[in-house]
């Protein structure tokens, strides 16, 4: 719908210009723009490198960053940026808030030549969403893709801006939510890297004729849909606006190589691209692609962006993340990954997937109901319980002991949570269900108001009980019952002694969990940055998680 924005005179030709005018920055330097803007209107600003970088000539050494609210954007703090393969115009969309102006950077990864940023073209915000038709990996068709256009090629992108308050009204939108006006749920491509800085370089998902119909798209397809799932979940049942309770866009990259280069860890050699996995890097949720080679004996039909609890789960670092950053290891790491989990499950239910494991359809790793299907424990100190005490695991340890059983030990919250939801009997104690959307809000209200950084199972029993108090008096009953069938504190109605049925408990020495990276977990945030992902490493230093 060309009609539908307008070319701003001389943007243009000075973006195509040819490449005689070019100008060019040393590797590391950057260069700075800034651009007035109207509130109510979406600019595109666009940009093309002239040259490719030497040693890999299917990347670009240029990147495009942004900041919408005025601040310069520097190589370590941007809120935008967009990248090209080649010497191909690459743009990237804000929406004005208010009057102002957006300012701009190029920022040369390696010696970068280059035809200055200009908007290309804008467009009433309002008059921007478009709903496209797509298929994900695991075959479900929408009609109901959200996108925006884009100037380029006619083209839409992979950019979701209906969940926001002011787009409540657009017509055909059924995603109306309270996000800010320069908020969105969005998906990257992730098309190469640079190797020297590890640096993954990723632009929005275009389509030119918004029909997302093939394989790669059918990812992120399914990262945009599903995301989409998570942010209504929590604003329904949570009443929580994004992972921050403050509109904060929810970014996804997905057909990312992983490790971006050949990596040695835990001493082994993984060659790039030979890992399969989903995580929240600490600014967006990042999958590797389906992988039908042979590296790493990795074979995987689908990326884990098809599964809804997979996705819902590495969102739920991001709220865990931005409430209280339990530390990733000991019992505090395994409730971590347990808060996850229950995310994953919860979300599911809510959109008419009833069952208690993660990443079915896709490759499953869990099961909350049954965890010693998957080998973790479901009583505390029982069969499969890894060590986390300081003399039998001093040192955790992410290739030796999964940081003290982060993903190990989650069984035994992940028990107490399908026992709080539905209610069963566990090592003799019976627990009446309060429903899953009760029990994960009263395990979100725990995580912010009551849960520190490094909570222990007790800590988050005796924290669940006070959130729950705000709920029910059975509510906070069945909290105690919950963790008293897995063995953690006593009775609600006795106030002492121990489970009516004595629990097993396996005295069982730290070490020996292998490393986790590579079997089809899902692994923490803090693998990333092991192994040098740039986007933590060199340009978002800001946001690297302090583990
Ligand atoms: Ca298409
Ligand atoms: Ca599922
Ligand atoms: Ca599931
Ligand atoms: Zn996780």
């Amino acid at each position: 719908m060309k009609s539908m924005f307008t070319f701003v005179a001389g943007a243009v030709s000075l973006v195509l210009a040819a490449s005689g005018h070019a100008d060019s920055l040393a590797k590391g330097q950057i260069s700075q723009y800034s651009f007035p803007v109207t509130a109510g209107v979406s600019y595109e600003i666009a940009f093309n490198a002239t040259n490719t970088c030497a040693d890999d000539l299917s990347v670009t050494c240029c990147v495009l960053l942004a900041n919408t609210n005025g601040t310069e954007p520097s190589d370590s703090g941007f809120e935008k940026f967009a990248a090209a393969p080649s010497t191909d115009v690459a743009s990237l969309v804000v929406d004005a808030v208010e009057d102002g102006t957006v300012n701009a950077a190029v920022y040369a990864i390696e010696a970068c030549e280059f035809n200055p940023p200009s908007i290309l073209a804008e467009r009433a915000t309002n008059a921007t969403l478009q709903f496209g038709i797509g298929t994900g990996q695991l075959g479900d068709s929408y009609d109901d893709v959200p996108t925006t256009q884009i100037a380029i090629d006619d083209g839409y992108m992979l950019r979701d801006i209906s969940r926001r308050a002011n787009q409540a009204t657009t017509d055909g939108n059924p995603n109306a939510g309270t996000m800010p006006g320069w908020s969105e749920i969005a998906v990257g491509r992730t098309f190469g890297y640079w190797q020297g800085f590890n640096l993954f370089l990723t632009d929005n998902a275009k389509d030119a004729d918004n029909n997302w119909d093939t394989l790669a798209q059918a990812e992120m397809v399914d990262a945009l849909i599903n995301s989409g799932k998570v942010y209504d979940y929590w604003l329904s049942v949570l009443n929580f606006n994004s992972f921050d309770n403050a509109g904060a866009a929810m970014y996804a990259q997905t057909n990312a190589p992983y490790p971006p280069e050949p990596a040695q860890f835990c001493g082994n050699t993984y060659p790039a691209g030979s890992l399969y996995n989903a995580f929240w890097d600490g600014y967006e949720i990042v999958f590797t692609p389906r992988n039908f080679t042979d590296i790493g004996d990795n074979y995987y039909e689908h990326s884990l962006a098809a599964a809804l609890d997979v996705t819902a789960h590495e969102w739920g670092h991001a709220i865990s993340d931005r409430a209280v950053n339990l530390a990733y290891q000991r019992e505090s790491g395994a409730l971590n990954e347990a808060y996850s989990d229950w995310m994953g499950v919860a979300v599911e239910f809510a959109n008419g997937e009833t069952n208690w494991t993660l990443g079915e359809g896709v490759d499953v790793i869990r099961d909350l109901q049954d965890p010693k299907a998957f080998g973790q424990p479901d009583t505390y100190e029982g069969l499969y319980w890894e060590a986390t005490d300081n003399v039998s695991c001093p040192e955790p340890d992410v290739c030796f002991n999964d940081y003290c059983g982060v993903h190990t030990n989650s069984g035994v919250p992940n028990k107490m949570f399908h026992l709080l939801a539905v209610g069963g009997t566990h090592n003799g104690v019976t627990v009446t269900g309060i429903g899953i959307d009760t029990a994960i809000q009263i395990a979100t209200d725990a995580l912010h108001n009551y849960w520190t950084a490094n909570e222990t199972f007790e800590g988050a029993r005796a924290g669940m009980e006070s959130a729950a108090a705000n709920y029910s008096a059975d509510a906070v009953t069945q909290v105690q019952m919950a963790w008293h069938a897995v063995g953690v504190g006593s009775s609600a109605s006795t106030g002492g002694g121990n489970p009516e049925t004595p629990i097993q408990r396996i005295s069982k020495s730290g070490g020996g969990g292998g490393c986790t990276i590579g079997n089809g977990d899902v692994n923490d945030p803090t693998l990333p940055v092991l192994l040098g992902l740039a986007l933590l490493g060199l340009l978002r230093r800001r946001f690297a998680r302090i583990q």
